[in-house]
């Protein structure tokens, strides 16, 4: 029955783990996926959330199913953490949300709704180069899939300037996919200026603007100041979309905890909105997971979790900044040919090394990476980043 069945490539970045699980090198390092390890390169269970799992299991809870739309305490807490406690069509009941299966999931609901509802067009332009999975998910939606410039090879920066003449050259009413912060793979953020300027153009366009939100507070630390990009549109009167995970953030990421939310006009807006997410849902997966949904909102609705949680993103975040410092001393302090000044001013988890350096280190130095040189920074800890400076230092010099 299959035998017409092509065999499909593998993941590239989950590849990268199994190409360092065969590996029996003492020494080897995997900076391939994206998940935070700490200082012992181990996977991180926050302390907030062992405690809301010890509320959890003393209290007496049911296994029952949730409703489509997911527990509706976690999404009415999830859209406060990324809208703000002030936000207008928050405070006014006009904001449309949903719990989704992670931040993946929210893009898919997303995608599928702008499918079968956004009037205007199919096509999405996504920054070039964005995160691996956003092409398929989209493509799978039912949108048509374009780009438009963000990386500059020559600055390691922000292409500001292509990025804004593909912007207005875009279709009037196009779809815009955004990174909220820390951009996967590149770990480039448009300033707050730049943002005000992006937002300006979408508004004078009337492009339809989709934030992913993958990582709020992972980039300064702050979940409030990762929020900028989506608050300053917001605050503009953009009616955007939004997906929000919480995989990074809380380290859930095998719970499959997220939201998806859409600012409609107004309450009688935002209902009709809310009937047809759930039936775009609903042939999907029918209702989403319950766990890590209530660990998520023991978090967020308790003061006292809360703000342990924001110290533990804190936390996760400022030991990534001091691995960018580390690095980029050592790098320096061996005399590495180049310029690595973008290690300490890139955002998040992630930093572009290039190609071959990245071909030479995972033959000769047991280091794993994504194949366009992306490296996760939350691999690097005290113990093997002196190792990881020399090798690439080694793998630059030839
Ligand atoms: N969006 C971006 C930019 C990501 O980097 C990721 C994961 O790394 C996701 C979305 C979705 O992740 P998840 O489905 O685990 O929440
Ligand atoms: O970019 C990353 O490393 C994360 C991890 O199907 C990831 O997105 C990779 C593949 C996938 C889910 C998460």
């Amino acid at each position: 029955t299959w035998s017409a069945v092509p065999a499909g490539p593998p993941d590239p970045i989950l590849g990268v783990t199994e190409a360092f699980k065969a590996d029996t090198d003492q020494r080897k390092i995997n900076l391939g996926v994206g998940a935070y390890r700490d200082d012992a390169g181990k996977p991180y269970v926050l302390p907030s959330v062992k405690r809301a799992e010890q509320i959890l299991s003393s209290s007496v809870l049911d296994k029952e199913y949730l409703p489509i739309t997911g527990l509706p305490e976690f999404t009415k807490n999830a859209a406060k953490l990324a809208y703000g406690g002030e936000s207008k069509p928050l405070v006014s009941n006009s904001i449309a949300v949903t719990q989704s299966i992670s931040g993946t999931g929210a893009l898919r609901i997303g995608g599928a709704f702008l499918a079968r509802f956004y009037p205007h067009t199919k096509v999405i332009y996504l920054p070039v180069p964005s995160w691996g999975n956003h092409t398929p998910i989209f493509r799978d939606s039912g949108l048509e899939v374009k780009g438009y410039r963000y990386f500059d090879k020559k600055t390691v920066g922000l292409d500001f300037a292509g990025l804004k003449e593909d912007l207005q050259n875009a279709p009037e009413q196009s779809i815009v996919l955004l990174h909220a912060c820390a951009h996967n793979p590149t770990g480039i953020d448009p300033t707050p200026e730049q943002w005000k300027e992006i937002s300006d153009i979408v508004k004078d366009k009337k492009l339809f603007p989709f934030f992913d939100m993958a990582y709020q507070g992972f980039a300064s630390g702050s979940t409030g100041r990762d929020a900028f990009a989506v608050r300053h549109f917001v605050s503009q009167g953009h009616q955007i979309a939004l997906a929000q995970s919480f995989a990074k953030n809380m380290g859930l990421y095998g719970e499959r905890v997220g939201a998806f939310s859409l600012i409609t006009a107004d309450p009688e807006e935002k209902a009709r909105v809310d009937s047809q997410l759930k039936i775009v849902i609903r042939p999907m997966y029918s209702n989403p997971p319950l766990h890590g949904a209530r660990i998520a909102n023991t978090i967020l609705s308790s003061q006292e979790l809360y703000s342990q949680w924001e110290g533990e993103v804190k936390g996760m975040a400022d030991r990534i900044i001091s691995m960018r410092d580390k690095l980029y001393d050592t790098l320096v302090g061996l005399n590495t040919p180049g310029e690595w000044g973008h290690i300490k001013s890139q955002i998040g988890i992630f930093t572009g090394l290039t190609q071959p350096q990245t071909k030479a280190l995972a033959e000769r130095a047991h280091i794993y990476m994504t194949s366009d040189g992306r490296i996760s920074m939350a691999g690097l800890n005290a113990k093997n980043i002196e190792y990881f400076a020399e090798s690439v230092s080694k793998a630059v010099k030839g």
